[in-house]
């Protein structure tokens, strides 16, 4: 069923020119990019984004992070293309991801991991409604 899902090149993929790369799988794999934008995340977005760490230890960190240059932001479709995202992004922690996705091969650490994808329809929906 056809689906679409929320990615987001992080700040780190973009300063180490990864963009064209993270596409190339997207769009090798046959998903659809049907939106897409180049912009800074703000610091009110940020906390929104991620509220459901709030009152986690590397919060600040994070917030600091995402929005420390432009990231580029997606709406991608295709069958099934939530877990299919999910699963070519690879674990939060790239010490877990498998080789071959985009966090084995390119995360420099548990915060610096390249790409944010939706989670589940629910996260997939919200996301895309607030960022686009
Ligand atoms: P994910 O869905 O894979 O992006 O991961 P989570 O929603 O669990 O975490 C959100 C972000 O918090 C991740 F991008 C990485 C970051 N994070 C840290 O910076 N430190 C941690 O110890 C855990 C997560």
């Amino acid at each position: 069923m056809k689906e679409k899902t929320f990615v987001m090149i992080k700040p780190d993929g973009v300063r180490r020119g990864l963009i064209g790369e993270i596409i190339k799988r997207i769009e090798n794999k046959g998903y659809e990019i049907v939106k897409m934008k180049m912009e800074r995340v703000t610091t009110e977005q940020a906390v929104y984004h991620y509220r459901e760490h709030r009152d986690k230890p590397f919060f600040k960190e994070l917030i600091d992070f995402i929005t420390s240059g432009p990231s580029v932001m997606m709406v991608v479709e295709g069958d099934g293309v939530i877990k299919g995202i999910s699963d070519m992004v690879g674990s939060t922690n790239p010490a877990d991801a498998l080789p071959g996705t985009i966090r084995f091969d390119y995360a420099s650490s548990v915060t610096y991991n390249v790409v944010h994808r939706s989670d589940s329809k629910e996260s997939a929906i919200s996301e895309i409604d607030f960022f686009f």
